[in-house]
């Protein structure tokens, strides 16, 4: 079983404000391929890398529009896993924690988190590719091959995610910040801490001298500089954080 250092449990129940920056190794759990690792089937020849941009789906929006499709129909089919549930829990016994996640597969406010900022969209939205139109939409069909158009301006509606080289939603990121700049403790959980903007928090954090935390089986640029390093799952190490700080909670969680 994972052992919590006690001094970090102490560091937890003391903070006043925890922010926990999530990516896609808290989802790998569930079935979800993380974004870096090898793409599968069909796609196994394409890098997610040069499909995530607004270039890619000028040149071949049935390409990136199939590629999101397939990508959606993976999370539909798949469960919040324990470290999903084990963060929706912790949110009940901290005093104050925020949830930032860079994931857009909306597996966090399934498993009951209250409040989730996302950085980076969510899969299950379109917005008109038109910027000056923007109007968004829930997306209903899995299995329409091409994008639909625009029901206002006729132009190609897109999965309503952030791709490189386009700004994150203000408001999103502007909270993310205010959270960086007042909490005592960052949980960063299954990230690789290499796309910026959403990287930065951690660093914001380390310099305003508050606690550092890293969860994932590999290391990252913060793996040197972050204070607590607990190196595995997600869904193994936050159910026994959880457990340590709330080792008897009402609600019978965790059982
Ligand atoms: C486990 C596990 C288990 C496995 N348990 N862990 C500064 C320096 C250099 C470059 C830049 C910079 N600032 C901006 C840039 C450019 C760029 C960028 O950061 N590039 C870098 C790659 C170099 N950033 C941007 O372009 C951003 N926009 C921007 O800055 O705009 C400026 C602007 C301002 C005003 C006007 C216009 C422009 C936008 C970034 C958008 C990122 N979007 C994506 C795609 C979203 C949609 C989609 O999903 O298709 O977001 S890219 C992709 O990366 C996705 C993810 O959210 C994001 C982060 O990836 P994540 O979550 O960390 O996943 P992985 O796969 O990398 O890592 C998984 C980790 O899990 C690994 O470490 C595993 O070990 C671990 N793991 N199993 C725990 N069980
Ligand atoms: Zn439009």
């Amino acid at each position: 079983m994972t052992r919590i250092p006690q001094q970090l449990v102490e560091c937890m129940a003391a903070a006043r404000q925890v922010l926990v920056v999530s990516g896609a190794g808290i989802s790998a759990e569930s079935g979800i391929p993380t974004f870096r690792d090898a793409m599968q089937g069909l796609w196994s020849r394409y890098r997610p890398e040069d499909l995530a941009t607004p270039a890619a789906f000028s040149r071949q929006p049935e390409l990136v529009w199939q590629w999101y499709q397939w990508r959606r129909r993976l999370v539909a089919d798949a469960q919040p896993n324990r470290g999903h549930q084990a963060l929706a829990g912790l949110q009940n016994c901290l005093s104050t924690m925020m949830l930032v996640t860079q994931n857009v597969d909306g597996l966090h406010q399934r498993a009951g988190s209250k409040d989730v900022i996302e950085l980076h969209g969510n899969l299950f939205e379109n917005r008109c590719s038109s910027s000056a139109c923007g109007h968004l939409e829930p997306n209903t069909d899995l299995d329409a091959t091409a994008p639909p158009q625009c029901p206002h301006c006729g132009s190609l509606m897109r999965p309503a995610v952030v791709w490189f080289g386009e700004a994150l939603p203000e408001a999103a990121l502007a909270r993310a910040r205010h959270g960086a700049s007042e909490c005592q403790l960052l949980l960063s959980v299954g990230t690789s801490a290499v796309v910026f903007p959403a990287a930065d928090l951690a660093w914001m954090v380390k310099q305003a001298g508050a606690v550092l935390v890293e969860i994932n089986p590999a290391t990252t640029p913060l793996t040197a500089v972050a204070d607590f390093v607990l190196s595995g799952p997600a869904g193994e190490i936050l159910p026994a954080i959880l457990r340590a700080l709330d080792p008897e909670p009402s609600d019978g969680a965790h059982t």
